[in-house]
């Protein structure tokens, strides 16, 4: 059965051509559809070409053995439309199953011919299993943008049905094809795997999505990196680009999957564009030399046509394949990647990752006020705020006793999903209730996280649950806790971390790399004085995780560390800045924070830095009593960057310009660049002199894990502003 992966180990196979395009040739009446069966059926009946194979199923066969005849060696079922969401157009929702077995039959039975002249020339049926008509991730409503008229367990339902028809009719693969939402295509795996579990029969699974913009992203908006990353737990035979465009245009998409990807590339693009008329007239000779060009680079392992091929096409692809080369498999890839619209890899270069806490209605004020007043696009705006300044994966919790907590999580996914500024980012779903994760996964087409899971319930519940995330393909913040309780020593978190660990790999087959430990971020400075050791452990558990679990990620919700001095926001972030620091060092990945308030390590004043470190680490009894002092005397200081601003603004100019630059601020930037250009002889000395200077200060301090990401390209835009100014002075 898993014969084909022997055969693509050893040669370029060829997919078959378009169906309709020959479907179209037999210039086939409303009477030709119907047949005898359905000659009273109601409404017109006219186009649907995936009832051909009920009521002319010989016209099909005779496709299909066209296609064999050119040289495919893989054909695909006359399945794309046959499942029960698309059917609703003709009124034949109880059909697609028997469709789908009928045509798998058929399929099976013109490469059974063919398999009996060439045994040692192996050919395949693909079941074909198209988006369907409708959108999970989109709205049809423009002044609605949340509005769905599908949802993920009824595409999950129609695909599962659609599935079980291919596989009892004998279909060798199961093809999820012309991927235009990727919410659509992860019902449609997790109905894959779930038919092939009960039927007891394990099909290879092909993937392949269309892009449908020049931007090279799919119509639910992912790069193909994004698209690939949201279905990385998936056990996928091959993954692939069709349709879209023609074979010179899209095989750059193609070719950012194959230079990455671990499992087999496919490609099938349409003849060409269509012309004005809607034809794909590109002929084969002239789609031959784009292939050949596919072929001479190694970029695909199953090559075809999609729409407007024909035969020819095929007959002139499987001339090329004959001599080809075939495309090596990639590395599986090690490093984690999760996926809202845009990938975010997590590579040794981003030294931490900001989780914007915000959209969370136990975490802001604001944020439940407005949810619970309903003002979604307000609520919205939070989460863009926390994108615009720097967060790059959006923690959205709704638990709230007077909420309804699952109809508020889908409600706002589905918003967010509209919205191209957040969307882009991966999303945290972040809930203790199961159901409320699980209500927030299916509205996500990115590889999303879920915040979290634990061992409280017990070993059962816990594997259950990992086994749920990865049939939604996402990543899982694994909270130290246990059956006992919260682990807060040193001893409990890394017992706990270290037995999750073991049962997610070695039982459930989790990806390490998709692990995301939380060792639990306690408050310390409460007076009590258990409390004291609280941060060192959980530093002290970071650097243990990181040397024994190998591959798992660390994160940590890190606002929870000075809930003893809320309302004083100075105190707070410098001991969130001592904390992170030390952390990071340790190896820490990711952090729930509030990105607009992350102070830098070296602008806490020494005063205030010392008390926290002392806090933080535990160094002295009174640390506590210290600390208080200095936050009774400084009660009604906003932030400490407020309460610097006037004494930098009286610096040098110099020194401003450095300063703006580290601290990201650009609210001077213009004034000062002016001002500096004047000082200076030549504008182009102001960039040689104090914007360098600014910008290696800024490259040492994130070299030495002072400064993040976000704050980084903070810095990268005033950079840009002042050189804007000085630009046209420059070229003057
Ligand atoms: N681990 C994991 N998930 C978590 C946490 C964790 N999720 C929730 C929480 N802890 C992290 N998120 C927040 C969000 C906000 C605050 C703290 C943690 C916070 N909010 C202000 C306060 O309470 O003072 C609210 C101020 C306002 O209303 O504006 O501090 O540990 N996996």
């Amino acid at each position: 059965m898993n014969d084909i992966r022997k055969e693509l180990e050893k040669r370029v196979l060829v997919l078959d051509g378009a169906m309709g395009t020959m479907i179209q040739r037999h210039k086939l009446e409303e009477a030709h559809f119907r047949g005898k069966r359905f000659a009273n059926a109601p409404g017109m009946l006219k186009g649907n070409n995936d009832l051909l194979s009920l009521t002319q199923p010989e016209i099909i066969y005779d496709i299909h053995i066209a296609y064999l005849e050119a040289g495919a060696d893989i054909i695909e079922t006359n399945t794309f439309n046959a499942n029960s969401i698309s059917m609703g157009d003709y009124q034949m929702e109880e059909l697609a199953y028997e469709m789908n077995l009928e045509s798998a039959k058929l399929a099976k039975r013109a490469v059974a011919y063919f398999n009996k002249k060439t045994p040692n020339k192996l050919r395949f049926v693909a079941g074909s299993m198209g988006p369907t008509n409708k959108t999970t991730s989109l709205s049809p409503n423009v002044s609605n943008p949340a509005y769905r008229d599908t949802t993920y367990d009824h595409m999950f339902a129609a695909y599962k049905t659609q599935a079980k028809g291919l596989i009892d009719g004998g279909a060798d693969v199961l093809l999820i094809e012309t991927v235009f939402d990727t919410l659509n295509a992860k019902a449609a795996a997790a109905a894959v795997y779930e038919a092939m579990s009960e039927t007891g029969i394990k099909l290879p699974v092909m993937l392949s999505g269309t892009i449908t913009d020049n931007a090279g992203r799919t119509l639910s908006g992912q790069t193909p990196e994004a698209f690939a990353a949201s279905f990385s737990q998936f056990d996928l035979l091959s993954i692939g680009f069709n349709c879209a465009f023609g074979a010179d245009q899209l095989k750059p998409y193609v070719k950012s999957l194959s230079d990455t990807s671990n499992l087999f590339v496919s490609a099938y693009p349409n003849a060409g564009l269509p012309d004005s008329l809607g034809n794909y007239t590109e002929t084969p000779q002239k789609m031959g030399t784009h292939i050949q060009s596919y072929l001479a680079d190694q970029t695909v392992n199953i090559i075809g046509g999609c729409c407007g091929t024909t035969p020819d096409h095929i007959a002139e692809m499987a001339r090329l394949a004959q001599t080809a080369t075939i495309r090596k498999r990639k590395q599986a890839n090690k490093n984690t990647t999760i996926s809202g619209m845009d990938a975010l890899k997590l590579t040794s270069e981003l030294n931490f990752i900001n989780i914007g806490e915000r959209a969370n209605v136990a975490g802001s004020r604001k944020f439940a006020r407005l949810i619970r007043e309903k003002k979604y696009d307000e609520a919205l705006q939070i989460a863009k705020n926390q994108a615009d300044d720097g967060a790059q994966i959006i923690d959205v919790c709704m638990d709230d006793a007077m909420l309804d907590a699952e109809a508020e999580m889908t409600q706002f996914l589905n918003l967010l999903a509209t919205d191209p500024d957040v969307a882009r980012l991966p999303v945290m779903v972040d809930s203790s209730k199961w159901s409320v994760i699980e209500a927030g996964l299916k509205c996500l087409q990115g590889k999303s996280v879920v915040n979290s899971i634990s061992l409280k319930e017990g070993e059962a519940d816990f594997i259950k649950k990992a086994r749920k995330v990865l049939t939604y393909g996402a990543a899982v913040v694994v909270m130290a806790f246990d059956e006992k309780g919260q682990a807060d020593s040193f001893e409990r978190r890394t017992q706990v971390c270290e037995r999750a660990y073991k049962i997610l790999v070695n039982e459930v087959g989790f990806p390490p790399q998709d692990i995301i430990f939380d060792p639990n971020v306690l408050a310390i400075g409460t007076g009590i004085e258990e409390h004291n050791n609280y941060g060192l452990d959980f530093i002290k558990t970071v650097t243990w995780i990181k040397a024994n679990l190998p591959q798992a990620k660390i994160s940590g919700g890190i606002s929870n560390l000075s809930f003893s001095f809320r309302g004083n926001n100075p105190v707070r972030e410098a001991l969130h800045a001592v904390f992170l620091y030390h952390a990071i060092k340790e190896g820490l990945d990711m952090g729930i924070v509030n990105p607009s308030m992350l102070m830098i390590y070296d602008e806490v004043p020494k005063d205030l830095l010392e008390l926290a470190e002392d806090l933080v680490l535990n160094k002295r009894p009174d640390a506590t009593d210290r600390m208080l002092e200095y936050a009774d005397a400084h009660k009604g200081d906003k932030t400490v960057e407020k309460v610097k601003v006037l004494e930098w603004r009286s610096l040098p100019v110099n020194e401003r310009l450095i300063h703006a630059m580290v601290k990201g601020t650009d609210e001077f930037i213009e004034a000062d660049t002016e001002e500096a250009r004047q000082g200076f002889p030549e504008a182009l000395h102001v960039i040689e002199g104090p914007l360098m200077q600014a910008m290696n200060k800024v490259g040492d301090l994130f070299g030495s894990g002072k400064m993040f990401l976000p704050q980084v390209v903070k810095s990268a835009g005033v950079m840009k502003k002042a050189v804007a100014i000085l630009e046209p002075v420059i070229e003057e």
